[in-house]
């Protein structure tokens, strides 16, 4: 059976799908091929299929030619949310030509009410078992592959949950192969970069987080595993560089420290980035992770204000983080923190609370972002309850920035989010600087300066607000004296 993937294009800020502007993105958010393809085309040849993928982030649409020359049997499309947009016309132009299914978080989320976008199938959460299945079943016996929905005689027949994974370690490594790994930007610090993931699933509940695709129940992999898959790519690929998408890639100390070991042991010259939780690192773990490569950390704080952070559901102390990005400093480990601005109970002084804390406690990086709700998430049936428009912007979430038409908080207005969101992110950029400034040797001074000031220009060429330098200078000073 011949399949085609297709990963569909980002949408832009100003909400425009690159399929329809006619123009493709390849910086930074096309940095990686995507994984959930990656594992599907590696099961999927695994069962004879003969597989190709089309990243529609890397390359233009290619007329509906090509995909009548390459003639597939079905065509699998992955999606986020943010994406949708762009499945939509993709299905439309293939309507009628070639069987379409559809996977990934907005599958999962939206369900049977994707079957009238001319998609044929729908698959919801974790793909491996339901490709393998639907691929020795399809066209005539689809009601034996569990975790469809597909419309029979005008009927629409749901064949309940997927088969979920329960071993990761049986996995085959992504077919890397399929894809054209120089078009993307994946360079980390001068080294080729291949994102991995090494657990699913995670058991916490944060208000805004989509967990409809890999669950609650955490399922992990070998530290060994972990290792086998990084000398394979590096002996294929010559990659220099891991980025981990696990949600939770610190839940268990032991299988951290054990990969750690082996790539200090092996001498893996391999550097690598992970996301943490703040309260499951300490000064001897983060260290071992050093010395094992690791450059970068990232801490998803939320909110400089406990109670916020409680109500979001985070089950963390600020102070853990205080000592974290502490020890990240101590260490040199880079550290990115992120922020959200406009949770439900967030007010003035909640707000200010989170400026104040990411200011006090720098990381390397920060990101600050006004909370989205998105389909399947607290936030969103809080929204729902709140009586806001949640369902109205499903279709605008672009790849950049989910910004709401709302705000979620009865105590700040939409525009007094965005002061504050704008204040964030520049007190951010000049801690950024400052930190840059300080560790910069003196004789780097000249090409730090140059690189500022090309960055300072495109941010003022992008019309960046002119105003908020001057927010900045009236708020520093209230600030520093906290
Ligand atoms: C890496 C990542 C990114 C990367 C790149 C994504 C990529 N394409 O590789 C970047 C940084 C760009 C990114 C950005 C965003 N992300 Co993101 N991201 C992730 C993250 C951490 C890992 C994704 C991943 O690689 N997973 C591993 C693979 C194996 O899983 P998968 O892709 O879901 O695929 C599996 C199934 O979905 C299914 N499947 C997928 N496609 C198909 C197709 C078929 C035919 C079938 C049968 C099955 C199937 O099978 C696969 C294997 O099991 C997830 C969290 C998570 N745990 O998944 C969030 C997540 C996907 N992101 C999310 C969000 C909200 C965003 C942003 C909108 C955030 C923002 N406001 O800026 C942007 C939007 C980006 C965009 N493209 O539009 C949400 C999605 C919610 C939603 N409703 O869409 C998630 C789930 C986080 C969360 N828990 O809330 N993200
Ligand atoms: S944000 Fe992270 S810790 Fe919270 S529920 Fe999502 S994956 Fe788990």
């Amino acid at each position: 059976m011949r399949l085609l993937f297709i990963n569909p294009p980002n949408i832009d800020r100003s909400n425009k799908s690159y399929l329809e502007s006619g123009k493709i993105i390849r910086p930074e958010y096309a940095s990686f091929p995507p994984l959930g393809i990656g594992y599907l085309a590696a099961i999927a040849e695994k069962e004879g299929c003969e597989c190709q993928v089309l990243d529609l982030n890397v390359r233009d649409w290619p007329s509906k030619k090509y995909i009548q020359e390459i003639s597939p049997d079905m065509v699998l499309l992955s999606a986020m949310t943010s994406q949708y947009r762009a499945v939509k016309i993709i299905a439309g132009e293939l309507k009628g030509e070639v069987p379409t299914v559809l996977g990934g978080p907005h599958a999962s989320i939206f369900k049977e009410k994707l079957l009238d976008n001319g998609l044929d199938i729908i698959a919801v959460g974790e793909g491996e078992n339901t490709i393998r299945s639907l691929v020795k079943n399809f066209p005539d016996n689809l009601e034996q592959v569990s975790g469809i929905i597909f419309k029979k005689n005008g009927c629409i027949e749901n064949t309940g949950d997927p088969e979920g994974v329960e071993d990761c370690e049986s996995l085959p490594f992504p077919a890397w192969h399929y894809f054209d790994l120089d078009l993307y930007a994946n360079d980390y610090h001068g080294r080729k970069c291949l994102p991995m993931i090494s657990s699913r699933g995670c058991p916490f509940h944060c208000v805004y987080c989509f967990k409809g695709v890999f669950g609650d129940k955490i399922r992990m992999r070998s530290a060994e595993s972990i290792f086998q898959e990084i000398l394979f790519f590096k002996e294929k690929y010559n990659i220099g560089a891991i980025l981990f998408q696990d949600d939770l890639f610190s839940i268990r100390r032991s299988r951290v420290e054990e990969f750690c070991r082996l790539l200090i042991d092996n001498k893996a010259d391999i550097i690598w980035r992970c996301l943490v939780r703040a309260d499951q690192v300490d000064f001897e773990l983060l260290k071992l992770m050093q010395q094992a490569g690791c450059h970068s950390v990232a801490f998803g704080i939320e909110s400089g204000n406990q109670e916020v952070v409680d109500k979001v559901g985070k089950k963390m102390e600020l102070e853990q983080a205080v000592t974290a990005i502490k020890d990240c400093n101590k260490l040199g480990i880079i550290s990115k923190g992120y922020y959200m601005i406009g949770l439900p109970w967030d007010t003035p002084q909640t707000a200010m609370d989170t400026i104040r804390f990411a200011r006090k406690n720098r990381t390397s990086q920060l990101q600050f972002t006004i909370p989205t709700a998105f389909p399947g998430t607290e936030l969103w049936e809080i929204g729902k309850r709140k009586g806001l428009a949640v369902e109205d912007c499903v279709e605008s979430f672009s790849w950049d920035e989910s910004r709401p038409p709302f705000s979620f908080s009865d105590h700040l207005t939409e525009k007094q989010i965005e002061g504050y969101i704008l204040t964030a992110r520049n007190i951010g950029i000049l801690s950024v600087l400052q930190r840059k400034l300080r560790v910069t040797k003196l004789k780097d001074y000249p090409r730090l300066l140059k690189k500022v000031f090309c960055k300072a220009s495109s941010l003022i060429y992008k019309k960046i607000k002119l105003l908020a330098p001057a927010a900045v200078i009236l708020i520093l000073p209230y600030c520093q004296s906290t």
